[in-house]
C-alpha cells in the first residue's frame, strides 16, 4: 500500500533546498527521495467479537464461517471462548480489511436483528 509521506518533514527540507543556492547539493534531494520512498509495514488490527445474552450461538459460528472462513470446527471453538471469556480474537487483519470486516459482521447481524458486536484492536 502507498503510504503518504510525513508532509511537514518534506516541506522544511524542499525550502531549505530552494534556500541554499546549491544545486545538486547531495543530501537534499537524496534525504527527500529517501523519506518519500520508505516503505512502511501495513499495522495489523485484532478484529474481536463481543459476547450478549441474545445472538444465537448457531448465528455467530455461521458469522465465522461466513466472514472468517472458519471451518465448523473452528467457529464453534472460537464461538465458545467469546461466551465463556467475553471476547475473542477473530482474526488479525491490516487496517481497511479488518475495517471491513467489522463492518460485514454489524450489517449481518443487525439485518438479523442480532445484537452482535464486533470490533476493531490494534494488534
Ligand atoms: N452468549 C450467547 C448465548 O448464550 C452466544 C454468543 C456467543 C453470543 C458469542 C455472542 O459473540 C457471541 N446465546
Amino acid at each position: 500500500m502507498v503510504q503518504p509521506m510525513p508532509l511537514t518533514a518534506f516541506a522544511v527540507r524542499a525550502s531549505a533546498d530552494e534556500g541554499d543556492g546549491e544545486s545538486g547539493g547531495q543530501n537534499q534531494v537524496g534525504v527527500a527521495t529517501k523519506t518519500r520512498a520508505k516503505p512502511k509495514k501495513p499495522s495489523q488490527f485484532k478484529v474481536l467479537m463481543l459476547n450478549d445474552d441474545y445472538t444465537p450461538m448457531e448465528f455467530v459460528v455461521l458469522v465465522l464461517k461466513r466472514f472468517f472462513n472458519m471451518d465448523l470446527e473452528q467457529a464453534t471453538r472460537v464461538m465458545l471462548h467469546v461466551h465463556q471469556k467475553g471476547v475473542g480474537v477473530c482474526g488479525i487483519f491490516p487496517y481497511e480489511i479488518a475495517e471491513t470486516k467489522v463492518n460485514q459482521v454489524m450489517d449481518f447481524a443487525k439485518q438479523n436483528q442480532h445484537p452482535l458486536q464486533c470490533t476493531l484492536e490494534k494488534a
